[in-house]
């Protein structure tokens, strides 16, 4: 007989290459004496997935026993990537697998680019919560994590002539093997429909008849942890037809429109709405949040109840992170099942509410956060609806207590906003029933106090707090530059840091030995993989890589990086000879998506097009200047980009970025930084110091009193210049530019792109400056990696668990 903890599957070459053998056989289908790369990639894949299901299951079996607290992490985006490469790191297996498939004629890098990238989100907040799940499972915490399963990812962006254009991500065209399909798992979600009074045992009781069933169906992605046999699950729910439901349109004779009815339910889970931070009020993206949030906590309840008689110690085991409020409806679903499914009554109901919910918020603007219409939800979640109402009721009853008749602080805090169009505020709904508000630096928190929640920090200061965002070292170093893992482990004398970012620290005994720097040179020089990414564009190996790669959005300045690329066009177009031999040949790189309905984000794109066909074409500056844009952003491509970049830019106008979590992986990587005092970064100043960064750009205090200048405000005349070359058709396109050099012109320039040009300007000089001295460069990017310990994912998660979720370790026995 097998115990629980003995191993089924075993790791020697022998055993992992009869595996792989017999998934070629038995799951592709395939001959085991004739199969290619993409065959021997999903017969691989399944290899290591049987290996993460044994884990899974004892983890399970472990967390049954013990019964700890749990913590439900409940997101509406995950940013994913690619699962192979990072599954067998975690497992510990990477070296066994890689030798059983040489053994068979196959290379594993060869097989693990046959796998696409899992793009179910869209940008900082998505790939925070990929890298979140990473440290939990690495950290032993009992968690769980919920999302929707879409059929449709972030659009792929397609570049023609320099313009975006978006196709459709059909991930799971040719299969996931690293998701199971739980068919037994499913829970009846409803939408629609009315509500009525009903006495049970002489109690009234609200009842909602729903006007449409559909049925979630669950779909786990277990994700392992490193150095410990923990592995715990993402849950993602796909929407199937209800058999439930509907059945009089059968019985009407009309069948075939009653199976394309069916059909339409499926919608729900099918597409990612591509807009990073604005809420459309959508009823199809109104029906997907409520559909993952209900199943979701179907799925928690009944998971409680398996072991639980009543409700008396929900809070002291469960505890629901709502990653900002896409998934705050979780709250008025959570009131409505303890009210109207187990009659605990308000008092009851709403004392457990407030136990167990915290909240995440990713936004630094009050008018990028979410609203509902109120129309809206009362046709689609009519109960839902009226609760909020109910709770904002008491809220407000009690508001007037502590504050008296101060109407304008009511109305502004109040979850129903009134006006021509009556809306639900997400946020405040989210505040108010909370126990603890995050956000995710400590400026974001600053700005939550004294600006987007201001009200509500004077009335419960001790609600609001911050964890620095926080990205996993495995992903972002072990996997994408193993190089430098292995030189990283080499000078620590230990692989500990994988686990142990604190050692990284380490580093900074070694940073001016010379020996040190002679084979971090070497890695620094590493930047074929980059290279090779840029495709047809011909470029030195001896100049800098400058990397700008995120989401394209005007707070995040990419305008202000490609003006300054025609500065520096412009400036070497104007020098002698002998003032071009002390040029630092640069290689600038821009990559993001812009979001389908934002026309100026597009615009910039066709701008960096533009501006690359002139200088890439100019033979007169040969390599000195260089610049590409990489299209189709995503995980993949940045653990291509980071690990070759030598400076990367984060440019958002100070106040405007919540944290930012790109930084941290290029400062993990030793990558030096050019950016703002904004989000994050201001962290990094502390870490790793203000001299090995190029820090530019007006500070968060300077920003209101710059833009209150308006037309009165100074600009350089260099900015000025590359404006008009723009205007003036130098790259073409004249009339199409128009719009975006007016939002940058004096007085109507709210991302203060000119009021930081010159300062900018002088950063990038001294980026040149340090980058020809090239012991003080490595110098510098060693210390830039040795001070990075601090934005681990594995950190930010210790906090929330020991500070806001109130969660152990619980760590299964290997
Ligand atoms: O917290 C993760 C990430 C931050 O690092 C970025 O600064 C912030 O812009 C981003 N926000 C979003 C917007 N989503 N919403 N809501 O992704 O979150």
């Amino acid at each position: 007989m097998f115990g629980l903890m003995d191993v089924f599957l075993k790791n020697d070459p022998l055993s992992l290459q009869k595996d792989i053998l017999d998934h070629v056989e038995f799951t592709v289908a395939k001959s085991r004496f004739n199969f290619d790369d993409f065959e021997a990639y999903h017969a691989l894949a399944h290899s290591v997935r049987d290996r993460l299901i044994e884990r899974w299951h004892d983890t399970q079996i472990h967390f049954n026993r013990k019964g700890p607290k749990r913590l439900y992490f409940l997101s509406l985006e995950f940013l994913m990537g690619r699962s192979l490469s990072n599954t067998v790191i975690n497992l510990g297996v990477r070296d066994q697998f890689a030798d059983a498939l040489s053994q068979l004629g196959f290379e594993f890098e060869v097989l693990a680019e046959q796998e696409g990238d899992a793009c179910l989100g869209n940008g900082g907040l998505a790939r925070l919560s990929a890298c979140q799940m990473d440290s939990l499972a690495t950290l032993d915490y009992p968690a769980i994590g919920y999302g929707l399963r879409y059929q449709y990812g972030l659009f792929r962006q397609v570049i023609l002539d320099g313009f975006q254009h978006e196709q459709p991500d059909y991930w799971l065209n040719f299969g996931n093997p690293w998701e199971i399909e739980r068919v037994h798992i499913t829970y009846p979600v409803k939408f629609y429909g009315t509500v009525t009074d009903e006495v049970l045992n002489k109690e009234k009781h609200k009842v909602w008849v729903p006007g449409e069933v559909v049925e979630a169906v669950a779909y786990d992605n277990p994700i392992p942890g490193y150095g410990t046999r923990n592995t715990i699950v993402l849950r993602l729910w796909a929407a199937k037809p209800s058999d439930q439901h509907n059945m009089e349109s059968y019985n009407t004779g009309d069948y075939v429109d009653a199976v394309v009815n069916r059909q339409r339910a499926e919608s729900i889970s099918s597409i990612l709405y591509p807009d990073d931070r604005s809420y459309q009020g959508k009823e199809l993206q109104l029906k997907q949040r409520y559909f993952f949030v209900s199943a979701s906590v179907q799925d928690i309840i009944r998971r409680f109840k398996d072991t639980h008689k009543n409700f008396n110690e929900f809070p002291e085991k469960v505890a629901l992170q709502l990653n900002d409020t896409h998934p705050s409806l979780a709250i008025a679903e959570v009131m409505r099942v303890l009210l109207d499914e187990e009659h605990l009554g308000w008092n009851r109901a709403w004392d457990i509410i407030c136990k167990i919910f915290s909240y995440t918020t990713h936004t630094v603007s009050s008018e990028a956060m979410e609203k509902i219409p109120v129309d809206l939800m009362g046709s689609l979640l009519p109960r839902h609806l009226q609760i909020i109402y109910d709770i904002n009721f008491n809220f407000m009853e009690k508001l007037k207590k502590m504050i008296g008749l101060d109407y304008d602080r009511l109305a502004r805090m109040s979850i129903v906003e009134e006006g021509a169009v009556k809306n639900i505020r997400m946020a405040n709904l989210s505040i108010i029933c909370c126990h603890t508000v995050n956000g995710v630096s400590r400026l974001h928190l600053e700005l939550l106090k004294t600006k987007v929640f201001r009200d509500f920090y004077e009335l419960w200061p001790h609600k609001f707090h911050y964890k620095t965002n926080g990205v996993t070292q495995r992903r972002w170093i072990v996997v994408s530059n193993p190089s430098l893992c292995a030189l990283i482990s080499k000078w620590l004398g230990t692989e500990a840091w994988i686990r142990d970012i604190d050692l990284l620290i380490g580093l900074r005994d070694h940073a001016t030995n010379a020996e040190l720097h002679q084979e971090w040179k070497m890695e620094l020089c590493n930047d074929l993989m980059l290279v090779c990414t840029i495709g047809n564009v011909q470029v030195s190996l001896n100049a800098m890589f400058d990397v700008h790669t995120k989401r394209i959005h005007e707070y995040k300045r990419q305008l202000l990086n490609i003006l300054g690329i025609i500065h520096r066009y412009d400036s070497i177009k104007n020098m002698n000879k002998n003032d071009r031999k002390k040029v630092v040949p640069r290689v600038c790189i821009i990559s993001g998506k812009a979001a389908p309905g934002y026309e100026i984000a597009k615009k910039i794109i066709k701008l960096c097009h533009v501006v690359a066909e002139k200088i890439n074409n100019d033979n007169d500056i040969g390599d000195l200047l260089k610049l590409v844009f990489i299209p189709d952003y995503n995980v993949s491509v940045a653990e291509l980009v980071i690990p070759g970049a030598d400076l990367s830019q984060h440019l958002s106008t100070a106040g405007h970025e919540a944290s930012g979590t790109s930084s941290m992986k290029f400062l993990m990587n030793g990558c030096l930084l050019l950016a703002t005092e904004d989000g994050s970064t201001i962290e990094m100043i502390e870490e790793v110091g203000r001299e090995n960064m190029f820090l530019f750009g007006a500070s968060v205090n300077d920003v209101p009193a710059l833009r209150e200048k308006g037309p009165a405000l100074k600009v350089p005349l260099q900015f000025l210049r590359v404006v008009r070359m723009i205007r003036d058709g130098h790259f073409g396109l004249k009339d199409y530019f128009k719009s975006l050099c007016d939002k940058i012109e004096t007085g109507n320039d709210y991302f203060l792109v000119g009021a930081d040009f010159a300062s900018y300007l002088e950063a990038q000089a001294a980026a040149d400056k340090a980058f020809v001295d090239e012991d003080r460069w490595t110098q510098m990017s060693i210390l830039c990696a040795a001070g990075s310990g601090k934005f681990s994912s594995d950190r930010t998660i210790q906090e929330y668990a020991e500070k806001t979720w109130g969660i152990q370790p619980c760590r299964c026995p290997s």
